[in-house]
């Protein structure tokens, strides 16, 4: 692009001036991180500086609508203003010091990216969650990382007090809310009067930036923590020849602020290559809205989850005229080589499918340019040497299925987790030889293009969600129509899959009605946990398979659902 041979503004924090064609070659191992880097300082205040200079186009940094008339439009000066006051927030009336752990549970509202941009500035590890989390995800999340602080919006409220007792470490709770609420500090109230004047701290390239939790086959969600750089350097390319943005782009990413693709399509992929952030606060999500807004909105760029797509192609697309859509991108979950034909057919645009998770990002992707095998999640991108290994960590030739794995470097590589925290053994447990594996299976073919087959664990892909059986399990468990369950992935035309549950029933409720009990224990899980985990296909069943030892064969029940045999 034009801005890769210009030089960002040397900062005080850097050795030498970085460039974003620096930041590109420490990406194709072609450069060594700097020892500090921080992405408030090092690119969004570059990106101002450039506003102010005219080499950067009078596009906003970000563009916030919720539908109801409301509109906030950021450039990158506003932004780099508004987060230092947010930073002098977190500090000073919050008390928090770099390292700190906070909790954000917010919903699609500008000040997630305040907070966030403010928790950079500060050093302070930023932990997203839905606004769906229940108070004991929440209770998890705030003992199992001791945080120190949650940031909440209303809706939350209750959920935290319900539990904040059972949480020694946290010692703030902040509220972003135009009302106040006892026991909480006024994020408005104490931002109104907070200074713009604070000076970005010197965060080393490997400290912690943030984690996000992340669900397994057994036991309770992961602490994935990751870097300054591998969040703030670890993308440039994939903004660049993925999501192909330009500082003129406007780039619309749907995901939920509680999940890593928020971080990559909505901060990180975006505003290293000074493209806007286009933001909807949508409720609840409306595939008329959704296509409303492409059609109002000079929207230059789209991501949103396959299931999104296969909602959408239900719809008469031909009716509406999307402004300036001109480059649509996907990933979360597998997407179905009829929907991608089908979004071509009927808005003439190529869907460039990605696949990556939360511990490593983008690992395979459809660059803008590369030819689309329909079906296929593209090739592997750099700095990943990806590849398809064995049960003993043996490469496997092209047309041989197996894990889908990342090779290990020297630097891990760069944009790897760093760790799942206070978990060494299932930090270990990801590498096999010389290789990082990702629980996924695939294929790659004669031509590099990798083909996703389903996961190796038990794991439920769901909408784009990852759920972990244990946890859907655990949530039946606790009503008293349930002796015991087993949970798996069951096919479905829209969600590519959902949750169903087998369920012995106790004896008191062997009789009841099955529809009613169903939605029942739906609705109970619902409340237990996340709701978008709750079993969508519920069967009961007079037993479960089980191995001699009495372990649950959940790999039987699965492939009954999937025909398999
Ligand atoms: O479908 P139902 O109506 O039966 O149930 C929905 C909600 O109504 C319900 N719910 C939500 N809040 C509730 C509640 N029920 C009771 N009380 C509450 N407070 O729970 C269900 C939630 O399901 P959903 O979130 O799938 O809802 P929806 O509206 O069907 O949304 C569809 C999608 C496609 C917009 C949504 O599923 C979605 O956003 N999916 C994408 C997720 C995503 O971004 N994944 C990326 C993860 S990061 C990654 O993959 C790494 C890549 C590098």
């Amino acid at each position: 692009t034009k801005l890769s041979g210009q030089r960002f503004r040397k900062s005080h924090q850097l050795g030498a001036p970085l460039t974003l064609a620096d930041f590109e070659a420490i990406n194709r191992c072609e450069r060594s991180l700097p020892k500090n880097f921080n992405f408030a300082g090092d690119v969004l205040d570059q990106w101002s500086q450039k506003e102010k200079t005219g080499e950067r186009p009078a596009n906003p940094a970000l563009w916030w609508v919720n539908g109801k008339g409301d509109e906030v439009k950021w450039s990158f000066g506003e932004l780099g203003s508004l987060s230092r006051k947010a930073a002098n927030v977190l500090t000073k009336p919050c008390g928090l010091e770099r390292g700190d752990r906070v909790a954000v549970i917010l919903p699609r509202i500008p000040e997630w990216w305040l907070i966030n941009v403010a928790c950079m500035r500060t050093g302070l590890v930023f932990m997203p969650g839905t606004t769906q989390l229940t108070a004991k995800d929440i209770l998890y999340r705030l003992r199992a990382s001791k945080a120190k602080c949650v940031v909440a919006s209303e809706e939350v409220i209750p959920a935290v007090e319900s539990i904040v007792s059972e949480c020694p470490d946290l010692k703030t709770k902040l509220l972003v809310s135009p009302h106040s609420q006892n026991g909480w500090l006024s994020f408005p109230e104490l931002f109104q009067t907070a200074s713009a004047e604070h000076s970005c701290v010197e965060t080393g390239s490997q400290e912690p930036m943030a984690i996000y939790f992340t669900s397994g086959t057994t036991g309770s969600p992961k602490m994935a923590q990751h870097s300054q750089s591998s969040l703030g350097i670890g993308y440039t390319l994939c903004g660049r020849y993925w999501l192909d943005l330009k500082s003129t782009d406007i780039i619309w990413n749907m995901s939920d602020t509680g999940w890593i693709k928020a971080a990559i399509g909505s901060v990180f992929s975006s505003w290293l290559q000074g493209a806007c952030v286009f933001v909807h606060r949508m409720a609840q999500f409306d595939t008329d809205t959704f296509l409303d807004t492409l059609t109002t909105y000079p929207i230059t760029t789209l991501c949103s989850a396959p299931t999104v797509y296969r909602m959408l192609v239900q719809k008469d697309l031909k009716r509406y005229k999307f402004k300036k859509l001109r480059h649509c991108l996907t990933g979360g979950e597998p997407l179905n080589a009829e929907v991608l034909e089908q979004w071509k057919v009927q808005t003439g645009l190529e869907l460039y499918e990605g696949y990556g998770q939360t511990e490593v990002g983008i690992i395979c992707a459809n660059q803008k340019g590369q030819e689309i095998k329909p079906g296929s999640m593209g090739k592997g991108v750099l700095p990943y040497d990806v590849q398809i290994i064995d049960e003993n960590g043996n490469i496997l030739p092209p047309g041989k299925e197996g894990e889908i794995a990342l090779r290990l470097t020297s630097t891990r590589p760069f944009c790897f987790f760093s760790e799942y925290v206070d978990n060494p053994e299932k930090t270990a447990a990801t590498i096999r030889g010389n290789f990082y594996v990702t629980g996924d299976r695939g294929v790659m073919d004669s031509d590099g293009y990798f083909w996703f087959v389903g996961r190796a664990d038990d794991v439920i892909i769901s909408s784009g969600y990852r759920i972990g059986p244990f946890e859907v399990e655990s949530a039946l468990i606790e009503h008293p129509a349930v002796v015991e369950s087993a949970v798996v992935s069951s096919p479905d035309p829209v969600r590519g899959e959902v949750v169903k549950a087998f369920v012995v029933l106790s004896a008191p409720f062997k009789s009841s009605n099955p529809e009613k009990l169903t939605l029942e224990l739906q609705d109970h899980v619902k409340k237990s946990t996340a709701p978008y985990k709750y079993p969508r296909k519920v069967e009961f069943v007079k037993e479960l398979p089980k191995t001699i030892t009495g372990k649950i064969k959940r790999n039987v029940l699965r492939d009954h659902e999937w025909g398999r045999t």
